[in-house]
């Protein structure tokens, strides 16, 4: 009965959704306890053809040019710039509007430092061990390895859970339906909003370092980390493989 969460789709249980005993026990919210919401009318701006045409172009050439960097310029950002980076990626729809998303931006040098340590001595052994010898092999070319400067040197760390249950000021716990797939959407709008101000990231995952660092950062048990993004300017001296992207006509179909 406890197994039976249809909003969790096959492909996305990544063995943190298993609910474990503390999870289990305690008050659920019921829907008839929910506020019920006012339907009000809608009219975002809208743009004649020849706008739309200009507009698409325009971004899909900014978009176009965002890379994973993983060499990251210490220059101070401005922290407003961050915070409505990430007030973009709230407005990501979500799983009955639940907005299971925690972002935790680190600045503090020591915090970094001490995410770095638990990042690299478990990258270490992802690298050495865990990923196996044909994982390595697909990032040879890449140039990654479990060494990450870039956690020291970043001005800000953003850390990114996806909180799988919601835990209510009356102390009751409300379901995050789609918890995995909203937080991930709301990922790809932060990376739209760094990119639209000229910062860069490295959308890293880092294996195995979740619960390590929910504790180091003092995160309750209902959030798991999604993804770590070290964000700032380019460094000056930084390089990206000279990857390509697949033409339209390799990833669409109209039928
Ligand atoms: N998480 C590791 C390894 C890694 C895995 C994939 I798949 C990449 O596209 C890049 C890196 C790391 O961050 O080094």
């Amino acid at each position: 009965k406890a197994d039976f969460r249809p909003w969790v789709d096959q492909d996305l249980q990544d063995g943190t959704e298993t609910k474990g005993k503390d999870d289990e026990d305690g008050d659920w919210m019921d829907s008839n306890e929910e506020e019920d919401i006012l339907h009000v009318p809608y009219s975002p701006p809208g743009y004649p053809v020849e706008t739309m045409l200009e507009r698409s172009k325009d971004f899909y050439t900014l978009m176009n040019q965002r890379r994973s960097v993983r060499f990251i310029s210490p220059e101070p950002v401005p922290r407003e710039v961050i915070n409505n980076a990430i007030r973009t990626a709230g407005t990501a729809p979500s799983g009955a509007h639940t907005e299971p998303w925690t972002f935790v931006v680190v600045s503090d040098p020591e915090t970094k430092h001490q995410i770095r340590r638990i990042v690299e001595e478990e990258e270490e052994i992802n690298y050495r061990q865990r990923m196996g010898d044909k994982w390595v092999q697909d990032l040879s070319r890449f140039r990654t390895s479990w060494i990450k400067e870039y956690l020291d040197v970043a001005p800000y760390l953003i850390l990114v859970f996806k909180q799988i249950y919601g835990s209510l000021p009356n102390g009751k716990k409300r379901t995050h339906y789609y918890n995995e797939i909203s937080v991930s959407i709301s990922c790809g709008l932060l990376l739209a909003a760094l990119q639209n101000v000229g910062l860069v990231t490295v959308t890293s995952t880092p294996l195995n370092c979740g619960p390590q660092l929910r504790l180091l950062l003092k995160r309750p048990a209902n959030e798991k980390l999604l993804m770590l993004l070290p964000v700032g300017y380019p460094a000056c001296e930084a390089t990206v493989p000279d990857l390509k992207r697949k033409p339209l006509d390799g990833i669409v179909v109209h039928i």
